[in-house]
């Protein structure tokens, strides 16, 4: 007897480990060492290079993957959802990579998330394309629309409030300074408030294992990040606004 695609143990392992990285990194409660929480610039790379490469496999994956199938604008769901996939990281690895002013980065955080990102995007792009099953009136369903609506609203917050960390520094700045505007006025971590909505979008719109695993690690990872660099600032900064929190405006 076969195995369901959806049940198959490459589509379980890989959505478990995804559970189990999110559920270790929150046991770790250490950020990864990176930016802000760097603990050592034994060996690095300029920032553009290394968020280039270690995002890439995640892009060359699914454009890979939607390149075989049929072209059509609006083909069965599976191929559609995969090119909201493919266009977070065609931005991610193109123009994120491109314009962003920030420190060296580890090698050996490269490497890791080089691997996080081959494992992700394989997952992500195996399951639309080869087990996901749709019918035809997925276009219509509240999952759908919703999802893919919480997924730009999130990809919105994220590039919006990126493009304000961005614009903090001049080119060759590594100062720190205090975020304003957007979704900061608010939070501390309002980049990753953004990309955990988009990623929470996606989980809907697709209704997948792998893509719950993936938002439930984007919050976990993005999670903690947010509360450390808040209290980063906290330290940092005397003047830094009381009101504003972690990563959920008024409440944490
Ligand atoms: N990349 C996701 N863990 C990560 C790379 C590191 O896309 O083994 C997760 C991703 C990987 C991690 C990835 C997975 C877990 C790994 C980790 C390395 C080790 C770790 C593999 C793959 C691991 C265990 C043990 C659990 C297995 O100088 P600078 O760099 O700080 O400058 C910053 C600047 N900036 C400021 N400038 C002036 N003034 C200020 N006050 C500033 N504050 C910040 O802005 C940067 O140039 C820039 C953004 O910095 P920051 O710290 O706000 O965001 P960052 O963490 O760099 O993320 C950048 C974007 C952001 O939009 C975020 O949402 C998205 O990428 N992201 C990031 C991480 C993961 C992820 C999305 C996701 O899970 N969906």
């Amino acid at each position: 007897m076969s195995v369901p695609c959806q049940q198959s143990p490459a589509v379980l392992a890989g959505s478990v480990t995804l559970t189990v990285l999110g559920a270790w990194n929150l046991y770790l409660a250490k950020p990864s060492s990176y930016g802000k929480h760097l603990e050592s610039l034994a060996t690095s790379l300029p920032a553009r290079a290394a968020w280039f490469l270690q995002e890439l496999p995640s892009f060359a994956v699914s454009a890979g993957i939607l390149a075989q199938q049929p072209l059509s604008l609006f083909g069965p769901p599976s191929t559609v959802l995969l090119g909201l996939f493919c266009a977070h990281y065609f931005h991610r690895t193109f123009i994120y990579s491109w314009f962003m002013r920030g420190r060296p980065f580890p090698a050996s955080a490269l490497f890791k998330a080089f691997v996080f990102c081959t494992g992700n995007g394989l997952l992500q792009s195996y399951y639309l394309v080869y087990c996901a099953e749709y019918p035809d009136a997925w276009y219509m369903d509240l999952r759908f629309s919703l999802g893919v609506f919480l997924f730009f609203l999130g990809m919105g917050i994220n590039i919006h409030s990126d493009y304000i960390l961005r614009q903090l520094r001049k080119p060759g700045e590594l100062t720190y300074k205090i975020p304003q505007g957007g979704l900061f006025t608010y939070v501390s971590g309002a980049n990753f408030l953004g990309e955990i909505i988009e990623w929470i979008g996606f989980a809907l719109a697709t209704w997948s294992l792998p893509a719950l695993a993936f938002a439930f690690f984007s919050l976990c990872f993005l999670g903690l990040r947010a509360f450390h660099h808040h209290r980063f600032y906290l330290k940092m900064f005397k003047d830094y606004p009381k009101s504003r929190k972690a990563l959920i405006p008024f409440i944490f």
